[in-house]
């Protein structure tokens, strides 16, 4: 069977990466797909969305070097609160330059971004090498590293021959890639049969239920275009949840009860088709 219609929770056992078995569990425990990214400026702003969001979502995506006012407090809080409401991280830090450059920008710095966060994600564009460096950082803590295979933009051109040498790529380093960012699955993309040692995940920014695209490239599809139509395994949903009014904390917890029930929703319809 097709590895995304299967249950979240029995795919957890195909994978030995730790980091993608927790984040199959956590979907499986909290019955949510839903990840928030949460980009906004000010940690007071930052940790009040995930905490208000937190019993709703699998996973928290943060742009750390968005904060204008980061110290380390903000981590030591982000930390407590992903184990108070269960959820998993991923600093959507977006590598992109040569092993030894990202093997540095992944450990060290301000942010340190390896001891805190359990997934994060390197564009494929410098080849091969941006896994090893990642992975040698990432692999001894049980991190996970997504390859951006393709992205939700207007005009992205990360397509064709670009999409498949990317899943290339991640095929032969399946201990640390545990999937991708992308539109759709992968499975059949860089001429391999699907099997079931190929189930990456697939994380899918670009939702929302509202507007379909934001005026700077940004496209939007639903959460059912997402799951049930193009296989998607998560759903990334950013301003679809807090909008404007970062403040307003009940009407952010109602935005993220819609999406994730609109998530699970396609994602039970898509298990039930045999
Ligand atoms: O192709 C992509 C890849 C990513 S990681 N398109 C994206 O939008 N993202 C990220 O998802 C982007 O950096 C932002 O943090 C989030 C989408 O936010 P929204 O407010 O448009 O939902």
């Amino acid at each position: 069977m097709r590895s995304h219609l299967k249950p979240y929770g029995s795919r957890a056992e195909n994978h030995r990466n730790p980091t993608a078995k927790l984040l199959l569990e956590t979907i499986e425990r909290k019955q949510s797909n839903l990840a928030v990214s949460v980009d906004v400026t000010k940690s007071c702003d930052f940790l009040s969305i995930i905490d208000a969001v937190g019993p709703f979502v699998c996973l928290v995506k943060t742009h750390i070097d968005i904060l204008e006012d980061f110290t380390q407090d903000v981590i030591f809080k982000l930390q407590k609160l992903s184990v108070e409401h269960d959820f998993v991280i991923f600093e959507d830090r977006k590598f992109a330059d040569i092993g030894n450059t990202v093997a540095l920008q992944y450990s060290s710095g301000i942010y340190r971004i390896a001891s805190w966060s359990h997934i994060t994600n390197a564009h494929p564009v410098p080849g091969p090498s941006i896994i090893s460096g990642l992975a040698s950082v990432g692999l001894p803590l049980g991190r996970g590293l997504l390859l951006l295979a393709e992205m939700s933009t207007e005009g992205a051109l990360t397509e064709g021959s670009y999409t498949e040498s990317a899943v290339r790529m991640a095929r032969r380093h399946r201990e640390f890639v545990i999937g991708f960012i992308a539109q759709r699955r992968m499975e059949n993309v860089g001429g391999s049969a699907e099997t079931e040692e190929d189930d990456f995940l697939i994380l899918s920014p670009g939702v929302g239920l509202g507007a379909r695209g934001d005026g700077m490239g940004q496209q939007y599809r639903t959460p059912r275009e997402v799951v049930l139509e193009s296989g998607c395994d998560v759903i990334i949903v950013g301003r679809g949840i807090y909008g404007k009014d970062l403040k307003d904390t009940e009407k952010i917890r109602t935005q993220a009860t819609r999406y994730k029930e609109a998530g699970w929703e396609a994602y039970q319809e898509r298990i039930s088709v045999k």
